[in-house]
């Protein structure tokens, strides 16, 4: 495809003030070659602390979540709005432990999806099959499912990143192949050309994601269709991250 490589690191809920010190001035010491979007996600109490020293030159923000409409009675909630108003310009919607964790629907994730857009963010939208789901023959039943739900809620698709994260691959240490997960690229890329057109589809980033690590992201980059990573755990070290921001080089 013709998309820019794209790298997100995803946080997760870890870290601490002294931590998120230590991995920003990480970050700001390694280079990240021009033509790659980097974008990182802290918790939302480390987003302040990180957007005044991160260096911006080479790292955008985002956020792992939020409100499916805008502000309100919504306790312990924050929204897209609020997000685009203090200057975030991306969000990851729908990862699997919100999934799984938080009972997000595909629909509800879909309906997030296409509020944030709305308010102005980049959305990073994360799909993948489990690994009973591989085994018993469902995984592109379910990976429609998914993607249907996007494909009927979101209208403008230039803002936003499509993540696969096969579930067995996320923190477990057992990366996908390049092959497998090539073969869902593909998979995905072809679902978008055949409901969205070639126009959408040829700079839409499909990025993978599932213990990626500075050590197997060379061949899965090299991937067709692989346009980019998220990056979990090996986001929370500055100097694999970095080498993953240089994966495709
Ligand atoms: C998948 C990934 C980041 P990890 O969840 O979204 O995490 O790299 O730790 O598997």
């Amino acid at each position: 495809s013709n998309a820019k490589f794209f790298v997100g690191g995803n946080w997760k809920c870890n870290g601490s003030v002294a931590s998120v010190r230590t991995l920003v001035d990480e970050l700001n010491s390694g280079s990240v070659p021009s033509g790659v979007e980097v974008v990182c996600a802290p918790p939302f109490i480390y987003i302040d602390y990180v957007m005044q020293h991160l260096d911006k030159d080479k790292y955008q923000l985002s956020a792992q979540n939020c409100w499916i409409s805008g502000n309100g009675a919504y306790t312990g909630e924050v929204s897209a709005e609020q997000l685009h108003d203090f200057g975030v310009p991306w969000v990851i919607l729908g990862h699997s432990e919100r999934r799984s964790l938080c009972g997000e629907s595909n629909a509800t994730v879909a309906k997030k999806t296409a509020h944030a857009l709305a308010a102005g963010l980049g959305v990073i939208a994360c799909v993948g099959e489990t690994l009973d789901q591989r085994n018993s023959g469902s995984m592109f039943q379910v990976l429609d499912g998914q993607m249907q739900a996007l494909v009927d809620e979101v209208k403008d698709w230039s803002k936003v990143v499509i993540a696969y994260e096969p579930v067995w691959a996320i923190g477990t240490g057992v990366v996908a192949t390049p092959e497998q997960a090539q073969e869902v690229h593909a998979y995905l890329r072809q679902f978008c050309q055949s409901k969205l057109g070639f126009g959408v589809t040829d700079t839409l980033r499909i990025i993978y994601g599932g213990s990626v690590n500075d050590a197997n992201c060379k061949e899965l980059a090299l991937m067709e269709d692989i346009d980019g990573f998220l990056v979990g755990g090996a986001s929370l070290k500055g100097s694999s991250f970095v080498t993953i921001c240089n994966a495709a080089g």
